[in-house]
């Protein structure tokens, strides 16, 4: 067992600028989904100004930009059905009107997955097990929770579960070094379970609080790949029978409507208990959250909306949809 922990950095270091500090979180959060918002609002906003009618072909052009924008067949039709609904029992006359009702909708879509993860303290370790397609995110996910649990007070380890593409060790070691805290590795090839496990003795040993356990990516079509995680959360239970405590699926939301199949397949293989959404700055497919929110009963934990250590959010509804809708200046996110 070799602890990376003093390892030389290499070059996947992950990346060392940092946020200017003035720039609060709601200003990145408008800053990460402005793509989207490009999207989105492009070409509404005669809708959304004036006297607004609730007719069909205003009803088309909403359908038409929120499948745009990857928001998907079911949440759109809940969207645009939910919006009829409520045109009958109350009166939407003006574009305001109508644009505060459907951000209404889409925060009620968002707020039901709105549930924060909590690390009870009874659990020593509290077990964190990230799964996902190749390059969604993990790693570097890892890298921004084990700062955010850091910075709660907590004692946290990594595990270097991806044992097999070349240089995953090092770049796990990387985010360790950076947050200054252990990294459990074996030798690239080795059987990742047994790395995890071998995590979890040492963090008991150790009274660490959060143990984070890397994966190496797969793809949820990859059958024998999915039984690997079988496996290592079936070892991980010899160990601690309510472990994980979490099994975070990480999704990168620039690869669209293909997420919402992959999130499927992986919650049928191992079940999520929850999802993080990444690289949301890098797309206009912002409304993948909506997608994943109304299809699937799993709780949306995080965000990503860039490579820094800073750029992870807890999923916070209201926000997301007030950011799709509204640019946030740094005047009035200061305030
Ligand atoms: N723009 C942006 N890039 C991100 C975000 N999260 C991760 N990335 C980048 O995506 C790339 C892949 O990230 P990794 O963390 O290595 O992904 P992974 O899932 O561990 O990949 P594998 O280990 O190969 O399966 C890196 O260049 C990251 O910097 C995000 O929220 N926004
Ligand atoms: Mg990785």
């Amino acid at each position: 067992m070799f602890n990376f922990l003093k390892k030389n950095q290499s070059q996947n270091n992950p990346p060392s600028s940092e946020e200017p500090k003035e720039s609060s979180w709601l200003q990145r959060l408008s800053q990460g989904l402005s793509k989207t918002r490009r999207q989105f609002t492009s070409g509404l906003t005669q809708l959304f100004s004036g006297s607004a009618k609730l007719d069909e072909e205003t009803l088309e052009t909403l359908e038409t930009h929120l499948l745009a924008a990857d928001v998907g067949v079911e949440a759109t039709a809940k969207i645009i059905e939910t919006l009829k609904e409520s045109a009958k029992q109350k009166k939407i006359t003006t574009g305001e009107d109508l644009q505060a009702e459907l951000q209404a909708i889409m925060v009620s879509i968002l707020s039901v997955r709105q549930q924060s993860l909590t690390i009870a303290d009874s659990d020593k370790p509290f077990v964190l097990l990230m799964i996902g397609m190749n390059g969604a995110g993990k790693t570097t996910t890892i890298g921004k929770l084990a700062k955010r649990f850091k910075d709660e007070g907590k004692t946290v380890m990594l595990a270097a579960g991806d044992t097999f593409r070349a240089a995953a060790v090092e770049q796990l070691s990387a985010w360790g070094q950076r947050n200054d805290i252990p990294v459990i590795a074996q030798q690239q090839g080795a059987d990742s379970a047994s790395v995890i496990f071998d995590a979890l003795q040492s963090a008991k040993a150790r009274k660490i609080d959060v143990l984070i356990a890397d994966t190496a990516g797969r793809l949820h079509t990859q059958q024998g790949l999915m039984a690997e995680l079988a496996k290592i959360k079936r070892v991980i239970q010899k160990f601690d029978p309510q472990a994980p405590h979490e099994t975070l699926l990480v999704l990168d939301a620039s690869i669209g409507q293909n997420a919402l199949q992959q999130a499927k397949q992986f919650h049928e293989a191992i079940g999520v208990t929850g999802v993080v959404m990444t690289k949301l700055d890098g797309t206009a497919k912002g409304g993948m959250l909506l997608s994943i929110a109304q299809t699937l009963d799993i709780p949306i934990r995080f965000i990503g909306v860039g490579e820094q250590i800073d750029d992870m959010q807890i999923f916070n509804a209201a926000a997301v949809v007030n950011a799709i809708f509204t640019e946030q200046t740094l005047d009035e996110s200061t305030a």
